[in-house]
């Protein structure tokens, strides 16, 4: 299991995303990859596709769509591979998502949407905060 990664690299807060990893069995024996699943913040596994198209060589290049995050901050994907021997490999995972500053500044920003002056004076405060 390697290369965990996301493209865009750092997705935002109501964009669709790609994760993408290469799951590799040469550290247990070298069967066939038969299965890969992500999972978000420790939640159920979700399936991931061979990016070739089968699930078929000791080395699979791994996909999935991941729908866009319902919630900002940061979340965590772990990318977890079985092969056809049913050995299952331990997650590897990967921490994307705005930083706090960000996700405070765009609360702020939608309690107050509609009234720029106040939207102006919030943001200045939630930039304080984080100096
Ligand atoms: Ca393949």
């Amino acid at each position: 299991m390697s290369a965990v990664a996301a493209s865009p690299a750092n997705p935002v807060a109501g964009s669709l995303f790609d994760l993408t990893a290469v799951v590799n069995d040469a550290t247990t024996g070298g069967s066939n990859i038969a299965a890969a699943t992500y999972a978000v913040d420790g939640g159920p596994p979700v399936a991931m596709v061979a990016q070739d198209g089968a699930f078929n060589q000791p080395t699979e290049a791994v996909l999935a769509h991941v729908p866009p995050f319902a919630t900002g901050g940061s979340h965590t994907f772990c990318v977890t591979g079985s092969d056809a021997a049913g050995n299952v490999s331990s997650p590897s995972c990967i921490t994307r998502g705005r930083d706090l500053r960000q996700s405070r500044g765009r609360r702020c920003g939608e309690r107050h949407a509609g009234r720029a002056a106040q939207d102006n004076r919030c943001g200045a405060r939630a930039g304080r905060q984080f100096r």
